[in-house]
């Protein structure tokens, strides 16, 4: 029974520990113009686009969930501060569609995302499957032009002879529509058939990202994307299945989650626009490890984001 003697003697302990309802207990948002939130987190609970296993409707809330782990260290090593000190971020929930209507999702996805760049915020996305990746690329190409990308995923997504809506075909789309600045896009941990001539992307596949290690995947990605606007979009298979169990489409052969925090975290310096984590689902996980790496990639981009705030 809860007595209000009690109630104020603990009355500067939380009374609800983490819950895992927002990304790292972000604040909600409901207002995007009026908050002073400069980044968003968004989640679109969709995977009507995938070619094989279903279930990354649920990465949003296994993210959110297992974000929940990483909430009690102040700042993350080995970063010196503490994010809430140097970065606003709220959570403004799910992307809502009409299910069995993707262009539902399509065209409220693109509006969401338009009023958070309209605002002076960028976003945060997590899926989902990586089809949601093309209506967020709209939404920053309106804004900002065509935006250099860093993709991490064991497949290019380059494929042209899918569907309308499709997680393999993506980025077939949005070089068409010249969403991407092909010229300053790399692809990170490529391990599945792409057609070599004419790709438009530079590729680091998955076998020189295990030879190489991350100081020299850093160079190559920032040689290739150099000062230009760039968004990252992190397919969660890029990693390998050990890693990231918890996905659709796994690829034996992959990166490490030790690589893709170090290569997350350095890059530092580049003028990062925005992200997303795509393709976790958890129903195929295991203790939660593929939401976790979801969560914590999210949160290591967070970082650095605020670091370049204040460098
Ligand atoms: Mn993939």
């Amino acid at each position: 029974m809860c007595d209000k003697q009690n109630t104020v003697a603990n009355a500067d302990l939380p009374i609800y520990g983490s819950l895992g309802m927002t990304f790292m207990e972000f604040p909600v948002v409901s207002d995007l113009t009026m908050s002073d939130a400069e980044v968003i987190v968004a989640g679109v609970p969709f995977d009507m686009a995938t070619s094989g296993r279903s279930g990354a409707r649920f990465g949003p809330q296994g993210v959110r969930q297992a974000s929940s782990q990483l909430i009690w260290e102040g700042a993350r090593w080995p970063w010196q501060f503490a994010l809430d000190d140097h970065l606003i971020v709220a959570d403004s929930g799910n992307v809502l569609f009409k299910h069995g209507e993707p262009q539902t999702m399509v065209d409220n996805l693109q509006a969401h995302i338009s009023t958070i760049l309209d605002s002076g915020k960028s976003s945060l996305t997590f899926g989902g499957d990586h089809f949601i990746t093309l209506p967020v690329l709209r939404a920053y190409a309106k804004k900002h032009g065509p935006v250099a990308l860093i993709h991490f995923d064991a497949h290019t997504d380059t494929y042209s002879g899918g569907t309308k809506y499709d997680h393999g075909t993506l980025f077939h789309h949005a070089v068409e529509e010249g969403l991407v600045d092909t010229e300053h896009s790399i692809q990170i941990g490529i391990r599945t058939a792409y057609d070599l001539d004419g790709h438009p992307f530079e590729v680091l596949d998955a076998a020189w990202v295990g030879d190489h290690g991350p100081g020299a995947i850093l160079e190559r990605i920032h040689a290739r994307v150099g000062d230009k606007k760039t968004y990252v979009s992190f397919d969660i298979d890029g990693l390998d299945p050990s890693c990231a169990p918890g996905t659709g489409t796994p690829v034996a052969g992959g990166m490490t989650m030790d690589c893709a925090l170090k290569v997350i975290r350095g890059l530092q310096g580049i003028n990062l626009v925005g992200m997303d984590v795509v393709e976790v689902a958890p129903a195929y996980d295991h203790a939660e490890i593929t939401s976790l790496a979801g969560a914590t990639l999210a949160l290591e981009y967070l970082y650095v984001m605020a670091a370049n705030k204040m460098a």
